[in-house]
């Protein structure tokens, strides 16, 4: 099926549940659940950021990725210069950021390959900004684009991730807090330029990239 949203062509999924692709219900409680960040972690958020900011701001100053420290983007901005907190958040509110993001190397292939893999049910868990103009709609664009039409069923966008029951999360924010104080799953922190010079505490995992052994941490979990 094909349609069209503007300009944009679409192809239409087909209303097919989860339950029914893979696991049921009853079932449910031997499956792996595995949570998987999309921004830093399978969409390349930083870089994405820098490209467009340099071509949009080319004579203000700007934050090389190995400058990056701390997970908010705007925060570092804002401290180089008060006003380019500002025009740092003008960047990833603007048509088309989220969409054009590239993957980063392995993402895309892993989640794959997750999902074909017996007793384990992958979900694409991704914080939408408050502007909501753009993100939402490009987010569940983009992972129509790289995963294709039948991930559109495994997307949970929340602003709050403790929420969201699962055995693990693979997400490159250091601290992931919320409402609820003991969330079910295992945090495993996916590296990236912002935390890269962190040092962890001795029961926190990390994912160095897609390169590292998830496979083995997947195993880990099983029970
Ligand atoms: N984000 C901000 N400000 C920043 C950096 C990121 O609002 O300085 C937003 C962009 C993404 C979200 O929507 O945070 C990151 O989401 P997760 O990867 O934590 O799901
Ligand atoms: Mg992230």
């Amino acid at each position: 099926q094909v349609g069209t949203i503007g300009s944009i062509s679409v192809r239409l999924c087909s209303n097919q549940s989860a339950h029914s692709r893979k696991g049921t219900v009853s079932t449910a409680d031997r499956m792996l659940r595995v949570l998987v960040d999309m921004d830093g972690v399978l969409a390349d958020f930083e870089g994405g950021f820098l490209k467009k900011y340099r071509a949009r701001y080319p004579d203000e100053p700007f934050i090389a990725l190995d400058d990056r420290r701390g997970f908010w983007v705007s925060l570092q901005y804002g401290q180089l210069r008060s006003d380019l907190c500002e025009k740092a958040i003008s960047i990833w509110e603007s048509k088309g950021f989220f969409i054009d993001l590239d993957p980063l190397p392995g993402g895309v292939e892993a989640v794959k390959e997750m999902a074909r893999m017996d007793d384990t049910d992958v979900f694409i868990c991704t914080s939408p900004i408050k502007h909501y103009k753009h993100c939402p709609y490009e987010k569940y664009a983009w992972v129509e684009k790289h995963l294709g039409c039948d991930f559109l069923e495994q997307v949970i966008l929340t602003r709050d991730k403790t929420l969201i029951a699962g055995d693990l999360l693979i997400d490159d924010k250091p601290d992931i807090q919320g409402v609820e104080s003991t969330p079910a799953w295992e945090h495993i922190l996916f590296t990236a330029c912002h935390n890269k010079h962190l040092s962890i505490g001795a029961s926190q995992r990390r994912l160095l990239s897609w390169s590292d052994d998830w496979r083995g941490i997947l195993d880990s979990k099983r029970k």
